[in-house]
């Protein structure tokens, strides 16, 4: 059974958009996107803040993140250099619960991902509500390698994969949008898959 073509190419999300976005193509491997080298994070001195506009900044250790609830989701990649992965299975923290600790001001609009290595991306707050919006450690039950962004990374998976950032070490709440690493670089701001916000 192929995993191209077929009825799978043809379903519909509960929202009414086709599951496969417009000029994605499936893939069943995962490929391995990222400039730069893959950091070497140690969990003994791994820490994830939480800062920018909120009422309590909050830091946590591997051990306190990992001691929060965990929750699973199952949701679909999409990267824009056009592959698409359906029906990966994630472990991690629900961005929301994250949200929950640091308490985000009313002025806090938009989320800047900050990883180790230095990458950034950029976020609207509105649209990492909802449970598929996680901080993650597993993908199809095994821990997330490094070249996958392990231990830790952000899953946005409604936006293209880079708003996606591994190695995530921060989480910052801002009033205005600011371009992360490759919004800087020509990517969109945005980047809504199903309406191929790609470039520009
Ligand atoms: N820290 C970091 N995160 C990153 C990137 C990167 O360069 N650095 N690249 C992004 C891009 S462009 C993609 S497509 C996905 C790829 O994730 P994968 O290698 O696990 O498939 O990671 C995203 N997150
Ligand atoms: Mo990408």
């Amino acid at each position: 059974m192929s995993l191209f073509g077929g009825s799978q190419t043809r379903e519909t999300r509960p929202d009414g958009r086709p599951r496969l976005p417009p000029g994605q193509r499936l893939t069943d491997g995962w490929p391995v996107l990222h400039y730069g080298s893959i950091p070497d994070v140690d969990l003994t001195t791994f820490e994830l803040k939480i800062f920018g506009l909120v009422e309590q900044e909050v830091t946590l250790s591997w051990e306190q993140f990992m001691a929060l609830p965990q929750q699973e989701s199952r949701s679909d990649i999409h990267c824009v250099t056009t592959w698409s992965k359906y029906d990966n299975d994630w472990v991690g923290v629900p961005f929301d619960d994250l949200a929950a600790l640091a308490k985000p001001k009313p002025e806090a609009q938009h989320v800047i991902f900050h990883s180790y290595g230095g990458y950034t991306t950029n976020v609207p707050l509105a649209e990492l509500h909802g449970a598929e919006n996680m901080v993650v450690h597993t993908h199809n039950g095994q821990p997330l390698t490094g070249e996958h962004g392990g231990p830790l990374r952000g899953l946005v998976p409604a936006l293209y994969f880079w708003k996606s950032a591994k190695w995530i070490r921060g989480i910052e709440f801002v009033s205005s949008d600011r371009p992360g690493f490759w919004e800087m670089y020509g990517y969109h701001m945005h980047g809504d898959p199903w309406t191929e916000e790609r470039y520009g």
